[in-house]
């Protein structure tokens, strides 16, 4: 142990842990800005600085150790007019329009700045402006990026896909894309870790909002929105709400409130799902389509994306499922607008997603009878939605919780899970048990696949169904995907099935989620849905018994042409 003074407080801690470190053990909070634990610890912004008796240079406390001996002071008057300067230079570089950012409230520039009491800023210097495309999912702003170098890292270290990169040197150093080229140029999953892991208003997602209100206030649009699992577990974090007040029937009555004229929970379309992947899995296995193994779930844009840049001759390997966000828009624009005597085209589909990726997969197309536009009209993420409950000045406190609309009501705790890393591969097992056996397994039987948050990598698992082993692997993050395919590749490992979510911890850590500068919460959102599926009525997604009339009414059967044409599609197209 190493013995030292923080603020006149003996400290005792391990040898090797930061003064940052020691400085929390003794409740000491240092200020920072472009420290993310474990992720950036390079002093880039030298707001967390202190002062050490006997030195006379202050010493940054996120990449310094303790020594024996130690006096530190973190806010002696030397380390105050430092702190302060450094924060009134940053903001010299940055383009303050807090009453037109999308972070203002939840900035971690905005806060230091406040609480330096900061209300002047003595210098001002040119901003660098790097265009970009306002069309893509993913907005940089240059103007108002602070070099903190998180979005590089995130994405090289978590990611593993370098997307990110430092450009020009000297005072003009900046960030932008590898190669300066253009973001639709590069390899972007558009998982939405980098927005996420920004402390400022330097990357967040298109904003589509008014797209939605356009349609809600066409007399006639028909205005259809359906809600992922995931945004349940999260979307009260940003509105105030205990985890126990934020219900998935309260964001029901939020859009309803707003004019949306059908509202409807994608936790059915993700029981469709597996009513379709799950016999397409046991199609696959049984057949021993050994060049097609293992199968790899097809839900995830995000690792659509990554697998289509980085591994293009795997792509038949995914399912040809659709994600349960673009069955859900085809079957709204056949069967449900047929069901209530509206044209396709007169329907207006939003999907509320945890999500960036998926603004991206909506722009699937639906050939159904004539040409009916795209399935998926608008995504808007968790953020999104939170800004619209409060652009209709909606009082969450108000909130009453309310069903989903009949035809598509019923959802099952197996369609919930879906939401966090292991959920799909579980729900999967759950109903493939039940179709080569004929009888219900216990619906905790595989819980053995959960891994909330994520952590550590991949999960394995060799599961029985009747007399077959399926051998299953789970992970999330795409630099952990990435080495499990490196294995699968190099013929190290051998699965039949295998689930794979862009986000660490899966959609739960999605970058479309409320943002908690530095804070991890998937682990929690995930064992929340894990609660969510435990008191479900219902735990099969074979036993959803709309998603059984849908069949009975409308396709017939999984895999049927009717399901191919409206349910699947073609990853190589
Ligand atoms: Fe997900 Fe999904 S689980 S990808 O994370 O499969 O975004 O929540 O909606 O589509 O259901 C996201 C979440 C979804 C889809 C579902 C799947
Ligand atoms: Fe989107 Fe979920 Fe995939 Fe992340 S894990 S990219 S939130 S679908």
């Amino acid at each position: 142990m190493v013995n030292l003074t923080i603020d006149n407080i003996n400290v005792s801690v391990p040898e090797g842990t930061t003064i940052m470190d020691a400085a929390k053990m003794a409740d000491i909070p240092i200020p920072k800005l472009c420290y993310l634990k474990d992720i950036n610890e390079i002093a880039a912004c030298r707001v967390c600085v202190v002062e050490l008796e006997g030195m006379e240079r202050l010493v940054t406390s996120c990449n310094n150790v303790v020594k024996e001996g130690m006096v530190i002071h973190t806010n002696s008057p030397k380390v105050r007019t430092a702190r302060r300067q450094t924060v009134q230079l940053i903001l010299s570089q940055h383009d303050c329009k807090c009453a037109t950012c999308v972070r203002s409230g939840n900035c971690t520039l905005q806060s230091l700045a406040n609480d330096l009491n900061i209300i002047e800023i003595p210098f001002k210097q040119r901003l660098e402006e790097f265009p970009w495309d306002k069309e893509f999912p993913l907005i940089r702003d240059s103007q108002k990026c602070i070099k903190c170098m998180r979005c590089i890292q995130v994405c090289d270290k978590i990611q593993d896909l370098h997307i990110w990169d430092v450009t020009s040197t000297g005072s003009r150093t900046t960030i932008n894309v590898t190669g300066n080229h253009k973001i639709s140029e590069v390899s972007c999953s558009l998982c939405g870790q980098c927005i996420t892991h920004c402390p400022v208003g330097a990357l967040r997602e298109r904003d589509d909002t008014e797209k939605v209100w356009d349609a809600i206030a066409d007399d006639k649009k028909v205005v259809v929105a359906q809600v992922a699992p995931a945004v349940r577990a999260a979307w009260g974090e940003a509105l105030g709400l205990s985890r126990e007040e934020a219900t998935v029937g309260k964001i029901m009555d939020a859009l309803k409130k707003m004019g949306i004229d059908y509202v409807f929970d994608t936790s059915f379309t993700a029981d469709l799902t597996i009513m379709e992947e799950g016999n397409e899995f046991l199609q696959r296995f049984t057949k021993g389509e050994l060049n097609l193994r293992p199968m790899f779930t097809s839900c995830c844009p995000g690792w659509v994306r990554f697998l289509k840049s980085q591994y293009p001759h795997l792509v038949p390997q995914l399912s040809t499922a659709k994600s349960p966000q673009q069955m859900f828009g085809s079957v709204m624009k056949s069967y449900f607008a047929e069901s209530i005597g509206v044209k396709p085209e007169n329907m207006f589909t939003v999907s509320i997603m945890p999500c960036v990726a998926k603004k991206g997969e909506s722009n699937m197309e639906l050939f159904y009878g004539e040409y009916a536009g795209h399935e998926t009209d608008v995504v808007l993420t968790t953020r999104e939605l939170t800004r619209m409950i409060r652009s209709a000045h909606i009082d969450p406190a108000s909130l009453v919780d309310r069903e989903c609309d009949p035809l598509m009501k019923e959802w099952t705790g197996a369609g919930v899970i879906f939401g966090t890393t292991g959920g799909v591969m579980e729900a999967a097992l759950r109903s493939a048990h039940y179709l080569v056996t004929g009888r219900n397994p216990d619906p905790d039987a595989f819980k053995i696949v959960r891994n909330p948050g994520g952590q550590p990598g991949v999960v394995e698992a060799e599961i029985q169904l009747g007399d077959a082993t399926v051998r299953a692997a789970v992970v999330s993050g795409l630099g952990n995907t990435r080495k499990l395919i490196e294995a699968i590749e190099h013929g190290e490992v051998h699965y039949d099935f295998v689930e794979v979510m862009a986000c660490p911890g899966g959609c739960v850590g999605g970058g479309g989620q409320p943002i908690h500068d530095g804070e991890e919460l998937a682990r929690t959102r995930g064992e929340n849905l894990y609660f969510l599926d435990k008191n479900a009525p219902l735990r099969f997604s074979h036993e959803n018994p709309d998603v059984l009339r849908l069949y009975r009414d409308f396709f017939e059967k999984p895999l049927s042409h009717k399901s191919h044409m409206l349910l699947h599609t073609d990853h190589n197209a």
